[in-house]
């Protein structure tokens, strides 16, 4: 089948789907570490990995309303200034299984994993594209192009057979403060098939979805892509939008993540002895926002304490401060005193003062997207 050339992947992953595959690294292993490493990266495919085999040989094509049409190979996006940025990623259907215990959703369950902290080494599409050229800072090419679109290689059904593709602004893609990358590295290392081989892009703050993986051309258009996963999936809809009356023109394809949060040393139910109790999870927000503060409580919500939050071990974490990644999660820990069965939660504040839903109900959404509700586990406590 299609699906016989599929890479090794780590046995801990939980596998949400085989074909395509879909898996997230349990909740613990996540926390344990800043920068997530690669074996523990969640996977998000929507066909079969594709087989890039003749390096030498793969190019990006740029096409579309630019003034110089032409075809990169990988020498020529190597030999650009090599940037390392620290970026999280998140899937739009992140805490999926959640929503879908309230009311039924259509896509892939994900548990609190579909995420990952990574630093991606690669050029600024910023400049790759003053290459074709298109300066710099540019809102609208000559010849009218304003969308810049990413094309895979990569097969799916939902394109009926054709390949995964997005688009983004072309005056983000050509902000080099955006730090939109075409990356080839993943912490440090080639990145690998699961995530891109050889040559992804990674928009920083922004749902995963528009992190085309396994690019084949990129093209500037005067409109936003027209594809399925823009156009008609990933959007975010009020609950009162069913599968009858669903109109997919009336929204803008989701980009910037809203802030989120979950803990990720506990699970549902887990049984702890009275006392001391280690919280410890991450919080994120999009668009750059850093993380203002972190509250857990451990008795459903009442009351509350504020967690320290942290990056890079031995640097502090301020948000908006120089020596924070702006793109990146922080990493949260607060301890408590538990003597009795409770539920605890945790909720995260941006630094737009963006705060997080209270219940799920109120953002329920058709398609599960943007579970962003405050993150609450039950314990047991046993004496
Ligand atoms: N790019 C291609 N070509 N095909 C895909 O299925 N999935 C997208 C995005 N880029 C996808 C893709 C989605 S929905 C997400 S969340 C991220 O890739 C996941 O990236 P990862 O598998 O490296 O974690
Ligand atoms: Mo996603």
């Amino acid at each position: 089948s299609d699906y016989s050339l599929e890479p090794p992947r780590h046995p801990s992953l939980q596998i949400n789907s085989k074909e395509p595959f879909n898996a997230e690294p349990p909740r613990s292993a996540l926390a344990s570490s800043y920068v997530t490493p690669v074996d523990f990266f969640y996977k998000r495919n929507h066909g079969p990995i594709p087989v890039i085999d003749d390096i030498h040989s793969y190019s990006v094509s740029f096409t579309g309303l630019i003034e110089n049409p032409k075809q990169l190979f990988m020498k020529d996006i190597r030999a650009l200034p090599k940037y390392l940025v620290t970026a999280t990623l998140q899937c739009a259907g992140n805490r999926r299984t959640a929503m879908s215990k309230t009311r039924t959703v259509k896509g892939v369950g994900w548990d609190v994993s579909a995420i990952g902290n990574a630093v991606w080494g690669g050029a600024k599409l910023a400049d790759v594209l003053e290459l074709v050229g298109i300066p710099k800072l540019t809102g609208a090419t000559r010849s009218g192009g304003k969308h810049v679109e990413f094309v895979s290689v990569d097969k799916c059904k939902e394109e009926n057979g054709g390949p995964y593709k997005a688009s983004i602004p072309l005056i983000q893609a050509t902000n080099p403060e955006a730090d939109v990358l075409l990356a080839y590295e993943m912490n440090g290392e080639t990145l690998n098939r699961d995530h891109g081989y050889p040559l992804r892009v990674v928009v920083p703050g922004v749902i995963g979805a528009r992190s085309v993986k396994w690019l084949d051309s990129i093209n500037v258009i005067a409109e936003e892509c027209q594809g399925f996963f823009m156009q008609k999936d990933y959007k975010m809809f009020p609950p009162s939008v069913n599968w009858d009356n669903i109109d997919w023109s009336t929204r803008r394809p989701q980009m910037d993540f809203p802030v989120q949060c979950a803990i990720c040393s506990l699970e549902d139910v887990n049984a702890i002895k009275p006392g001391k109790v280690k919280i410890t999870g991450y919080a994120a927000s999009g668009g750059g926002r850093g993380i203002e503060r972190v509250d857990v409580s451990v008795d459903g919500g009442k009351t509350w304490i504020e967690a320290s939050r942290y990056q890079r071990t031995g640097i502090p974490y301020i948000s908006e401060h120089t020596s924070s990644d702006k793109w990146a999660w922080v990493l949260f820990e607060a301890m408590a005193d538990v003597q009795q069965n409770t539920e605890i939660v945790a909720k995260a504040v941006d630094s737009a003062a963006n705060v997080q839903p209270e219940k799920v109900e109120e953002i329920w959404n058709l398609r599960g997207i943007l579970n962003t509700s405050w993150h609450r586990v039950q314990v047991r406590v046993g004496h």
